[in-house]
């Protein structure tokens, strides 16, 4: 006897129905929310990876992006409208916009500052292309493509949940090399941090090893160390005693070399001496003016013997520390 889910009839209304439902979905489907990773760091924090992460994705008009941080390392989600003058992180659009709240090219959207797990949410109503860029750091930027919902979107979100787990892992790898390459090639002095930018059809990432490579000095009374940032967006400090209330300029007991350079001394535990960022200086940008030489070195001559600790002011919560042994 056949039973009533055998019966041909039921298979039949069960199957029209199926058929009903997918000729419907596109019409009951709801806007998607889509997921963003926001900055990735590796276990000690000394490597971080600043990017979306993807860093284009497209998606439809309605959708909505989760960015959510993953790096101790702050970071913004902003949209600047398009030839708006970009300001300080501090500064933002001016102020944030709560989250939630909808990009269509017309005004400023800003998260303000994200700290690792934070995460903000941003809606797209309208189709577009769209750049989103992080105030924290330069040359950290996405794209956003966001067609009619007529338009077949080329991939889903298992797609970037993997191509961002990709690119952190090649981009952690990478700069595991620099770190190396560093440590090699910086036996006379210290290299105060390295980094490399690094691009792909939707904008550019960095990647920054936030470290003092040989972070125990060992040297002379009389010797002079000098550190160099090699990295080309970000900036650091070495800093000897206080943590001084603005960390842009160095401080007054520090001058200037003939090579442009700055330079200290340091003669006892208790000196405070800062030597306010020490960065490479934009690079060349057709229509844009020449930028200043950046002050990417700092000497520091010891004229005492004891064990002088120091900092960058900035990243000292990643782990960015370091010691000088001046023996007699
Ligand atoms: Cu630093």
């Amino acid at each position: 006897m056949t039973s009533l889910k055998q019966h041909p009839l039921v298979k039949c209304v069960a199957l029209a129905f199926v058929w009903a439902s997918v000729l419907l979905i596109p019409k009951l489907v709801s806007a998607e929310d889509w997921q963003v990773q926001v900055g990735a760091q590796s276990h000690d924090k000394g490597r971080q990876v600043i990017a979306f992460l993807p860093n284009e994705v497209w998606i439809h008009a309605g959708d909505s992006i989760a960015f959510t941080v993953a790096s101790d390392e702050p970071h913004t989600v902003t949209f600047l409208t398009p030839n708006q003058v970009r300001l300080p992180f501090s500064v933002g659009c001016p102020g944030t916009t709560p989250s939630g709240s909808a990009e269509d090219g017309s005004s400023c959207v800003n998260s303000g500052t994200l700290t690792n797990g934070q995460g903000y949410s941003v809606t797209f109503p309208t189709a577009g292309d769209y750049k989103l860029v992080c105030l924290y750091h330069q040359n950290h930027t996405a794209m956003i493509h966001v067609l009619d919902l007529s338009a077949r979107l080329p991939h889903d979100q298992e797609f970037y949940k993997d191509e961002a787990a990709e690119m952190q892992k090649e981009m952690l790898s990478s700069a595991d090399h620099m770190m190396d390459h560093d440590m090699d090639s910086s036996a006379d002095g210290v290299t105060a941090g390295t980094g490399a930018i690094v691009a792909t059809g939707g904008g550019s990432d960095t990647l920054s090893v936030v470290r003092f490579m040989h972070p125990d000095k060992i040297v002379h009374v009389g010797d002079t160390v000098e550190w160099t940032n090699d990295d080309p967006i970000t900036p650091h400090t070495i800093t000897f005693g206080a943590e001084p209330a603005n960390p842009i300029p160095p401080s007054a007991n520090v001058t200037v070399d003939p090579d442009g350079a700055l330079h200290a001394t340091v003669s006892s535990q208790a000196d405070n001496v800062h030597s306010g960022f020490i960065a490479a200086a934009p690079q060349d940008q057709i229509g844009l003016p020449q930028p200043l030489p950046g002050i990417t070195r700092f000497r520091v001559t010891f004229t005492k013997p004891g064990t002088f600790a120091y900092k960058c002011v900035l990243h000292d919560n990643l782990g960015m520390l370091g010691k000088v042994i001046v023996l007699p």
